[in-house]
């Protein structure tokens, strides 16, 4: 690690501040372009610490950067991890305050809840679908603390890969129900269909990213307890949301979810 622990704690000080009261930032690297991945992460589990000492529940964990044109875009070869709030769950076809977020975006996922834990190294597909419980739609929101979405991947996993609101809902389907692969997603905006894309546009199939997540805890001693909700990563690009939008997205045979931005 290249910061000390006043410098981690005070990142993590501003860059919840910045969420908890929709303000923007510049990027932290500007200030600390030497710090380390592991910096970045314990800036995240400041974050999450900080939330929790104030009586919220982590409801989930998300991947994030999981589709390949993403990656290749930002020239990672891995996905980045991050936790959701309680507050961050939006009831089915709920609202979302714009006034709370700074310059929102959603994207279509697929979100898993397992049965059993998962724990890497050598978590694989198969693994993750024997302790997958069931699948179902999931919007994520993110909303980036960084100034115009404009970061590098250190940046991003301090400020919690950008997470900020999310929904589930629809028709939730055991695993052998459904084609993981070549699921058709549409994501509809104000009743307009403005993203179209299949599962395998994460990773290959959904269920690798969630493997990816298991791997990438265990480096850290940590697993994917049983009854985990995880987000496994947008199917397509993120779309950009204001205030009047409705949002809908249906996976077939899977249902559908949505949410409105007031
Ligand atoms: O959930 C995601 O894939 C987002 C990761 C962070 C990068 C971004 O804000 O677009
Ligand atoms: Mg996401």
């Amino acid at each position: 690690m290249k910061l000390d622990q006043a410098t981690i704690a005070k990142l993590a000080e501003h860059l919840e501040n910045c969420e908890l009261e929709a303000q923007d930032t510049h990027k932290i690297t500007d200030d600390y372009p030497d710090m380390d991945w592991d910096d970045a992460y314990a800036i995240q589990d400041l974050i999450r610490a900080r939330k929790i000492a104030r009586g919220h529940k982590i409801v989930g964990l998300k991947a994030g950067l999981t589709s390949h044109a993403k990656m290749k875009q930002m020239g990672v070869t891995e996905p980045v991890f991050g936790f959701m709030a309680d507050y961050y769950a939006v009831p089915d076809a709920g609202e979302v305050k714009v006034s709370e977020l700074i310059h929102p975006k959603v994207e279509p996922e697929i979100a898993f809840v397992t049965k059993t834990a998962l724990r890497g190294p050598g978590c694989h597909i198969g693994a993750v679908l024997a302790a997958t419980d069931f699948v179902m739609p999931g919007i994520e929101v993110i909303d980036s603390r960084y100034r115009d979405f404009k970061f590098d991947l250190k940046s991003v996993v301090a400020d919690n890969t950008s997470a900020a609101r999310f929904v589930i809902g629809g028709q939730p389907q055991p695993v052998a129900n459904v084609d993981l692969r070549t699921v058709g997603v549409v994501l509809e905006k104000n009743g307009e269909p403005v993203a179209l894309g299949a599962g395998a546009a994460v990773l290959g199939h959904p269920a690798a990213a969630i493997a990816m997540l298991a791997n990438m805890l265990g480096k850290r001693g940590e697993e994917i307890p049983a009854g985990t909700l995880i987000l496994s990563g947008g199917i397509t690009e993120a779309i950009p949301v204001a205030a009047g939008d409705s949002v809908t997205l249906r996976i077939q045979g899977m249902g559908s979810t949505s949410l409105r931005f007031i």
